[in-house]
């Protein structure tokens, strides 16, 4: 990687990525591209940015050349919660965004970073340890149906016309910096926020519910690391599992409270984001991506816990 386009960068997983990017590679080697400057100041001020819709192949393709870039990032996605409210806006966005990331990496020799999700899998899917090769017929939400179509058009790029495509499938990514918006691992992160602002919090999945997460700082090491990864030892490519850790709402509670002893929680249930939650895995088998690239995490839910609340609470 020595000329990278994120496009999306002004999400959730960007707004980090792009100046942990910026880091290793040099500012003006990482380009950082959303649909609007406004939300993305810092992004901007910090390095080399344009104003683009991903879903303009012309304009993406022109920013691809003027910059001679060739490796690109494509964050741009509507999350599992806010999909379900508008599936055609979904698919056009998710996989309009992905189909210009690839034939446009096709044409100009780029590399292609595309994040997946434990939304990939459904109700047909092992729960627990998850393989990594299993069944993702059965899923429930446009945005799975998204990751899974990304995943297997990933592999058809590659497969059919070499490119370079890679991808993980994320867990529930939980962070200081950028709110996420409309995904339904967001109460993991809303959670710390609360027992910073209010000493108390409403969470709105049920207690009991299972899911993988992870801490930034790992997510953003893993889409680096996988990129920068030799190829002759990748069997698979699109949708590595990684994993972190996996907790129900009790035990994110329980986690805060050793730091924070006298916060509460309550539950008041969405339930779609309750439906989205139970048709994914309890907790994923990641020794594919431990065996063909190194994968390790470095935060688990104390290590993750003290850190988010030490960094939120100096803010
Ligand atoms: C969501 O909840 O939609 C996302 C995800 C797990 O991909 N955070």
């Amino acid at each position: 990687m020595k000329k990278i386009l994120i496009v999306g960068a002004g999400g959730q997983i960007g707004s980090e990525l792009v100046p942990h990017l910026r880091s290793i590679y040099g500012n003006n080697n990482v380009v950082a591209a959303d649909i609007s400057a406004e939300k993305c100041k810092a992004l901007a001020e910090a390095g080399p940015f344009e104003e683009l819709n991903a879903l303009d192949g012309e304009g993406f393709s022109a920013i691809v050349k003027k910059y001679n870039i060739d490796t690109i990032f494509n964050l741009v996605a509507l999350l599992s919660a806010t999909g379900e409210k508008n599936p055609k806006l979904a698919w056009d966005i998710n996989i309009g965004a992905l189909t210009n990331s690839l034939y446009i990496a096709k044409d100009n020799n780029c590399a292609v970073f595309t994040p997946s999700s434990i939304g990939a899998f459904g109700n047909d899917t092992p729960k627990d340890k998850t393989p990594q090769d299993t069944l993702q017929r059965s899923n429930t939400t446009i945005y799975g149906v998204c990751k899974v179509t990304g995943e297997l058009l990933s592999d058809y790029y590659f497969n059919r016309f070499g490119v370079d495509t890679r991808s993980v499938r994320f867990p529930g990514l939980i962070s200081y910096v950028t709110l996420p918006g409309g995904g339904t691992t967001d109460y993991a992160v809303e959670i710390y926020y609360d027992a910073i602002r209010k000493g108390s919090f409403t969470c709105n999945v049920k207690e009991g519910t299972y899911m993988d997460m992870m801490y930034m700082p790992d997510a953003l090491r893993a889409a680096v690391e996988l990129m920068e990864a030799d190829p002759a030892r990748l069997i698979h490519r699109n949708g590595f599992n990684i994993a972190a850790m996996s907790f129900d709402p009790e035990g994110i509670l329980a986690a805060i409270r050793k730091y924070k002893p006298q916060f509460e929680m309550d539950y008041k249930v969405e339930p779609l984001k309750q439906a989205n939650a139970d048709s994914w895995p309890n907790s994923l088998d990641d020794t594919c991506a431990r065996q063909e690239w190194d994968w390790k995490p470095e935060y688990d839910l104390d290590a993750m816990t003290r850190d988010m609340l030490e960094k939120l609470a100096s803010r």
